[in-house]
């Protein structure tokens, strides 16, 4: 931020939290609070970033009052111009900054913006093609059984996704969420011994299982994906390819995926949520093709209530702040900084899976430290370090307690943390752990979950963290009255 804009910033927030306090003075001590934390703490949350104040102010306000069900031009309630304003801009710069044929930016988050798409997935091949061989003109001329059948079609298609424990996510047809469960699913991995995608098995398990719906895309899988690879196999099967870029869509909006490694020439529908690396506020956007954009607009009233009109107008602002050419330098570093992160783990003889990076996150597996993800994620936050446990390939701690912790460096690179300072964030991940042993469990066993961090290790930590932090502080300038 120029000096003009930091007072500008630190006026109107102290200003804002003024006028908060002067209703539930809790809330705004919370939010100072909050403030204090996130700057005094180094944030390694590999989903997480610090969006702008400009991001930050626009959604705070009166778009926040304004119902908008519907598309552009074409609401369910009165007085919506302003809200078509933002909500084609917003659109406008998604296609833009994504080379997209068309954008749907209302999704409220990444667990919306999939089921937008899997209902537009199931509109667009199953009803369509239902209602035509029907020969109904409109859903209003089915008779009860027509339903039936129309419902057993909808219920019976079949999503082949990356599994949790191999990086995928929830949405990705996991059986205890409704992506697994709408659907009938199956999953596939990544290799026993390298942990990286095998194109052929995917290609193999595809061909076996025929789905309607092939996924790609992650959130916890350290590597690249040859998206081009991917849509061979799903035109071969027949498959819609949905490609959920939550993770990495900064990456994509800051060209360091390119070529075969951006989802969007490839996909016929990409998802993603627009406040991990892209920097955004919190939400998700839909791209399509123009053959599923018509299915994909029918996302609000089909899965989403009103549009959050504040959001759209900060997903804008975002969208906007990606297509400058700063960004490009920021989507770079942050996968440098994965790189310098990695190596810093290796050096130091910390296994990772798959052995490195190639994105903006890392995945480190703590069993040769003798320690659950629990605990380490517990003893690095008594060190001021915050991230988060994540299950390794077959891991024998299960989802709850895991073997691994998941690393990103999208948000210090925001703070313009970059290779030495990341390579000291490793040496202090590794001081930490190498000096936490497991506790034990109220009967005398060995505890997963509570853990025994050697004396003075968190002030050190804690002090050598401090060091990087006030080099590179957040929000340079803001300072709250
Ligand atoms: N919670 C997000 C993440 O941390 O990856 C995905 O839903």
């Amino acid at each position: 931020m120029t000096d003009d804009l930091s007072r500008l910033s630190s006026s109107a927030y102290s200003q804002a939290l003024e006028v908060i306090a002067s209703v539930e003075p809790r809330i705004a001590e919370a939010t100072r609070a909050e403030l204090a934390d996130q700057r005094a703490s180094l944030k390694l949350i590999a989903s997480e970033n610090y969006a702008s104040p400009a991001v930050l102010m626009t959604m705070g306000t009166w778009f926040s009052d304004k119902y908008a069900e519907g598309t552009v031009g074409h609401r369910f309630y009165a007085g919506c111009q302003n809200v078509d304003t933002v909500e084609s801009i917003a659109a406008e710069h998604a296609r833009e900054l994504f080379g997209a044929e068309y954008a749907y930016v209302q999704p409220h988050s990444g667990i919306d913006a999939n089921l937008v798409a899997f209902w537009s997935i199931l509109a667009h091949r199953v009803e369509g093609p239902w209602l035509e061989k029907a020969q109904a003109k409109n859903v209003n001329e089915l008779t009860d059984a027509d339903w039936e059948e129309l419902r057993r079609e909808l219920g019976n298609q079949r999503l082949l996704g990356m599994s949790l424990d191999a990086g995928g996510h929830l949405t990705h047809g996991f059986r205890p969420n409704i992506s697994g469960k709408m659907f009938h699913q199956q999953q596939y991995g990544t290799d026993p011994e390298t942990g990286l995608l095998d194109y052929d098995k995917v290609a193999a398990k595809a061909r076996e299982f025929r789905p309607l719906v092939l996924v790609a895309g992650y959130s916890a899988y350290p590597r690249r994906v040859d998206f081009a690879k991917m849509r061979e196999i799903a035109d071969e099967v027949g498959a819609t390819l949905m490609v959920d870029m939550a993770h990495f869509a900064g990456l994509v909006a800051g060209k360091v995926f390119t070529g075969d490694e951006d989802p969007v020439p490839h996909a016929h529908i990409v998802t993603s949520t627009t406040h991990k690396s892209l920097r955004g506020p919190r939400g998700g956007i839909v791209l399509a093709t123009e053959e599923y954009a018509p299915s994909v607009d029918r996302g609000c009233p089909m899965v989403l209530g009103g549009p959050l009109s504040h959001v759209m107008a900060a997903k804008a602002v975002a969208f906007a702040e990606a297509r400058q050419d700063s960004f490009r330098g920021y989507a770079q570093q942050v996968a440098d900084n994965a790189k310098s992160l990695a190596e810093g783990f290796l050096t130091r003889g910390t296994d990772l899976v798959t052995g490195g990076t190639d994105n903006h996150l890392v995945l480190v597996d703590v069993s040769k430290y003798g320690l659950t993800g629990r605990q380490a994620e517990s003893a690095l936050l008594e060190a001021g370090v915050v991230t988060n446990r994540n299950s390794v390939p077959a891991d024998p701690n299960g989802a709850w307690y895991t073997s691994g912790i998941r690393l990103g460096t999208p948000a210090l690179t925001t703070r313009g943390f970059g290779h030495d300072e990341f390579d000291t964030v490793a040496d202090l991940i590794v001081d930490v752990l190498s000096n936490t042993q497991p506790g034990t469990t109220k009967a005398g066993g060995q505890s997963k979950a509570s853990f025994v961090l050697a004396d003075g290790v968190a002030d050190r930590v804690r002090a050598r963290s401090a060091e990087m932090l006030d080099k590179h502080p957040l929000y340079p300038g803001l300072e709250l009255s």
